[in-house]
């Protein structure tokens, strides 16, 4: 379990760091090269706020997460923020409730950006024995900059999916079918429901054409998050998050969710050796998937 916690949280950063070579290219231009040095966008850093906060308030504060990203955001502002993030961190900053920041973007409606999703793998460890708890707790903390349903149901989705992959492997082995059966069942959406029965349909598919066109690859929750989750079925560590980089669009995002379930599958150690040792702060991101497993299942 320990390594599976592990896995997770650095098959984000090296998913988001493999993928942030790649963004925005067509899945027909990919053509994959070993990277030199494994640096991580906003994807890994706003994981790494969530686990920081987990781990110092016991469990979610959103108050105390809220402050966690505009303190991470403002030492690191390169990190590649979209839109949405900073422009809520700049409004807290200046006084408005971290409750009422998110509410305002996009003419009211909120962000259904992947930013919710993306960063949630901490939180479908920590809450992965408490199905209800892991649904409230995913909204929360993807609200904080996500108002939109499908931005925040992409965060629940995503959690999900790395507690069914972390639980996976001791009764018995992650059945595909099965596993997508779990995430239909438990989605209050059914623009999430549709998805995921086509990536039912699709287990067998050979064109990527095909599984970019039905499932989507780009910035907003609803079109990553089920692919994500379908290319994590794609093999092993490497050839599932090879497999969802190679899909285009925006691959960082998409390889660090698909990191986020494969490792949490599989564990640090079917993460190739070579990316592990290039990964930035890396060391500093196992010892954060410790402590959040320590203070879950040992109550330290
Ligand atoms: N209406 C129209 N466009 C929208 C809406 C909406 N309600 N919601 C989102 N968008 P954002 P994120 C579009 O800014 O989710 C990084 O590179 C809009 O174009 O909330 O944190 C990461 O690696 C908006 O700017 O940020 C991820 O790839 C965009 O979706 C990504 O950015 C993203 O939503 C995460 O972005
Ligand atoms: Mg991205």
């Amino acid at each position: 379990m320990l390594k599976k916690f592990i896995g997770c949280l650095v098959g984000v950063a090296v998913g988001d760091a493999l993928g942030s070579l790649y963004e925005g290219l067509s899945s027909l231009e990919f053509k994959f090269e070993e990277p030199k040095f494994l640096r991580w966008t906003d994807d890994a850093h706003m994981t790494i706020g969530v686990a920081e906060s987990l781990i110092e308030k016991r469990g979610f504060d959103g108050d105390h997460m809220a402050r966690t990203f505009l303190k991470n955001y403002e030492d690191e502002p390169w990190r590649g923020y979209a839109y949405g993030p900073p422009a809520i961190f700049r409004m807290i900053r200046s006084g408005v409730k971290w409750e009422k920041a998110a509410k305002t973007l996009f003419n009211g409606e909120g962000s259904y950006g992947n930013g919710g999703a993306m960063r949630v793998a901490p939180i479908g460890l920590f809450y992965h024995d408490n199905p209800k708890a892991l649904r409230e707790v995913a909204e929360a903390a993807s609200g904080i900059t996500h108002a939109h349903e499908l931005g925040r149901e992409g965060a629940v989705m995503q959690a999900y999916a790395v507690s069914l992959a972390l639980r996976s492997g001791y009764k018995s082995e992650l059945d595909p079918n099965d596993f997508l059966d779990k995430l239909i069942e438990f989605t209050e959406n059914e623009i999430y429901r549709e998805k995921l029965e086509m990536a039912k349909r699709l287990l067998d598919e050979k064109s990527k054409l095909r599984i970019v066109s039905e499932l989507g690859n780009g910035i907003e929750a609803y079109n990553s998050v089920p692919t994500a989750i379908y290319s994590s079925l794609k093999g092993g560590f490497e050839e599932s998050v090879c497999y969802a980089i190679g899909l285009g669009g925006d691959t960082d995002t998409i390889g660090a969710m698909t990191g986020a379930i494969s490792g949490a599958r599989y564990g640090i150690d079917a993460i190739p050796e070579r990316w592990r040792d290039k990964l930035e702060r890396g060391k500093y991101i196992e010892k954060l998937a410790e402590k959040l497993f320590f203070i879950k299942v040992k109550g330290e």
